[in-house]
């Protein structure tokens, strides 16, 4: 079954890979074998296979689809354990990058964990981040990014948050693919999460015992 739901990601199967991942579940696979097993594992053969030069943009376009139509059935699933925000997060793939099906999950994890996730979409610019801060006031910002080339506007973030007067009232957290934790420290970030689970962790970790749902400043 598992098997199934992969082939229809990697045929860019929309509603295969929908249908497949329902009857998974229903079947009693738990959602995180699921993410794990059949959808993050099928992501990481067309990324394989692109750099091979076997699949283009396009084909790695629809297998982005047909995994967000699998993430459709598997999102309530994964975010019905959240009952009262526990703290709140401004979440965006950064300026330059279109990848959010990471930046989408570490949201829905969070959520599942109780999290309010205010999630800016992609190619966020340093500008949109400080102004939802204001907005919303926060306990984190969570910045995703998955190319080399958008990584490096991770600091401009942190430096427009510090030129705002904002950086104290906030726990910077970042991940994707290319992003370390050494990186987070040379950036001046709060921490760095090599996934969703991780994320959740982090985030946990960072808003302490304050779970108000408000921002400090
Ligand atoms: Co792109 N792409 N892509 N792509 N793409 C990669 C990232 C790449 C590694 C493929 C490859 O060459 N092997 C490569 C980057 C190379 C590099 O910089 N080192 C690449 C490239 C080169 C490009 C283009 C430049 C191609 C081109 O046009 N020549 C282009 C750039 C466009 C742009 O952004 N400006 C491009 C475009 C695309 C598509 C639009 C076609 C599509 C994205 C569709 C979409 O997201 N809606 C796409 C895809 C699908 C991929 C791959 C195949 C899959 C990414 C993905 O969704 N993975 C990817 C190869 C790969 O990663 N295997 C690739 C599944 C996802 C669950 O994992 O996003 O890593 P991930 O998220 C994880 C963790 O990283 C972490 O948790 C998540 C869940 O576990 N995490 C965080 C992520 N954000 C976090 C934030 C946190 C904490 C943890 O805290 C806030």
């Amino acid at each position: 079954m598992l098997n199934e739901i992969r082939e229809a990601v990697l045929r860019g199967d929309l509603d295969a890979a929908r249908r497949a991942t329902a009857d998974a579940l229903a079947d009693g696979i738990a959602p995180g074998e699921i993410l794990n097993d059949a959808l993050i594992a099928a992501m990481d053969v067309v990324g394989e296979e692109y750099e091979s030069g076997i699949r283009f943009i396009p084909e790695m376009l629809i297998s982005a689809e047909a995994m967000k139509s699998a993430m459709t059935v598997l999102r309530p699933v994964l975010a019905e354990a959240g009952i009262e925000p526990r703290g709140r997060i401004v979440l965006g793939t950064v300026e330059g990058d279109l990848h959010d099906i990471g930046k989408d999950l570490v949201g829905m994890m969070l959520e599942g964990a109780g999290f309010e996730v205010i999630d800016l979409g992609v190619e966020v610019a340093a500008e949109r981040f400080v102004d939802a801060v204001r907005e919303h006031r926060p306990n984190l910002v969570g910045m995703s990014a998955l190319l080399t080339t958008t990584m490096v506007y991770m600091p401009e973030v942190i430096r427009a948050l510090e030129d705002a007067g904002l950086r104290d009232s906030v726990r910077v957290i970042i991940g994707g693919a290319p992003v370390t934790a050494e990186y987070a420290d040379e950036i001046g970030a709060d921490g760095y999460a090599e996934d969703a689970a991780g994320a959740v962790r982090l985030a946990t970790r960072l808003i302490g015992g304050r779970g108000s749902g408000k921002g400090e400043g």
